[in-house]
């Protein structure tokens, strides 16, 4: 059992029940057509809250995409996500990302880019970087087990595990790769050894258990930060709702084995943890219940309410000094808009 004070483990809870409320409520939306696209986590809360505990608020995550639960515990608002999801003015990403490709900078996350595994060099380089410049900080970078086929995962472990940065890969494995099954995903035993071809340590952990998330993840970062190199952990975990909301996953896989991974849900799981210890009862339950779907409720009201990004914003942030072409382009566009506006 970790030390982890009484007001963490119930900060913990808390943030694992937000970020459900937030996932269901953002696919509620979806389903109103009020937003284009969502991508849940239902199932998945232990493996990212869990992960982001055990950082230092310093260490940089380059997530994928199921990572709700790691903004939250790092102090990210839903009101800042839900700005995100709607592309308005108020969002860091100025409407020019797709829904839940988050971007929070100020709490040292990257943004997240919708090509499977391009984070894990990513994650690689930076942590690279911090060991030259003897700063203490690591990385972390999440994935699912279906990422784990791509180029750039081994380019990315390779790279680690000869410069043995000071990088944490947190692999979900959620059993299914879109309609993809894990079975079909590779032929290794499991995925945590994969990381000992390159010449560091896997570890695989019940990904539903968050203090043993949270135990996993802390023995990993505390390693990286003292010199020890990369580890792969691989949280066996499930998706419990589809891959986004463009997907029906009854059409390939049957309610049984849903079934069977909703009684290892990792909220109740939890919950009856802190019940034996005394610090869960059900007008607890109710009250973060209902403080959590208020949040929620007033920020996604707010961030439709919230004015669309102005246009000429497209063109910034690529370039530190815009170049006399793109200035030019901007000064064309301005003008085509207010020559449209007269026009009415
Ligand atoms: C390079 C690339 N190929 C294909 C896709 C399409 N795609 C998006 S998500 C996904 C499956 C990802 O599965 P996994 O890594 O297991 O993550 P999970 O969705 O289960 O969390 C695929 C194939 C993509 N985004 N990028």
């Amino acid at each position: 059992m970790p030390e982890i004070s009484d007001a963490d483990l119930k900060a913990l809870y808390r943030t694992m029940v937000m970020t459900r409320v937030f996932d269901q409520r953002m696919i509620t939306l979806q389903r109103q057509g009020r937003l284009g696209f969502y991508l849940g986590s239902l199932g998945e809360e232990a493996a990212s809250v869990g992960s982001a505990f055990a950082l230092w608020a310093e260490d940089w995550i380059f997530p994928c995409y199921r990572e709700q639960g790691a903004y939250l515990w790092r102090g990210v608002t839903v009101q800042e996500m839900a700005h995100q999801c709607y592309g308005n003015g108020l969002d860091y990403t100025k409407g020019r990302q797709m829904p839940v490709h988050y971007s929070f900078r100020h709490k040292n996350i990257v943004s997240i880019s919708s090509p499977l595994t391009v984070q894990l060099p990513q994650a690689v380089g930076a942590a690279w970087a911090a060991k030259l410049r003897k700063d203490p900080i690591i990385t972390l970078t999440y994935l699912g087990e279906g990422a784990s086929s791509q180029g750039d995962f081994h380019v990315g472990l390779n790279f680690a595990g000869v410069y043995k940065t000071p990088t944490v890969f947190f692999l979900r494995n959620n059993g299914w790769a879109i309609s993809t099954p894990r079975e079909v995903q590779t032929a290794s035993e499991n995925f945590a050894m994969k990381a000992n071809a390159y010449g560091f340590e896997g570890v695989l952990v019940d990904g539903n258990d968050l203090l043993a998330v949270i135990v996993a993840t802390k023995r990993a970062a505390d390693k990286a930060r003292s010199g020890g190199g990369p580890t792969l952990i691989e949280a066996v975990t499930y998706r419990v709702g589809g891959h986004s909301t463009s997907d029906d996953p009854s059409v390939y896989r049957k309610d049984e084995e849903v079934k069977a991974w909703e009684a290892k849900d990792p909220i109740a799981r939890f919950q009856r943890f802190l019940a034996k210890k005394g610090l869960w009862t059900p007008e607890w339950e109710l009250e973060i219940q209902e403080a959590c779907k208020a949040e929620v409720l007033a920020a996604a009201e707010a961030a439709e309410k919230a004015p669309a990004p102005a246009p000429e914003t497209i063109f910034d942030d690529v370039f530190s000094d815009i170049p006399r072409f793109l200035q030019e382009q901007r000064a064309e566009l301005m003008d085509s808009l207010q020559q449209s506006k007269e026009a009415r």
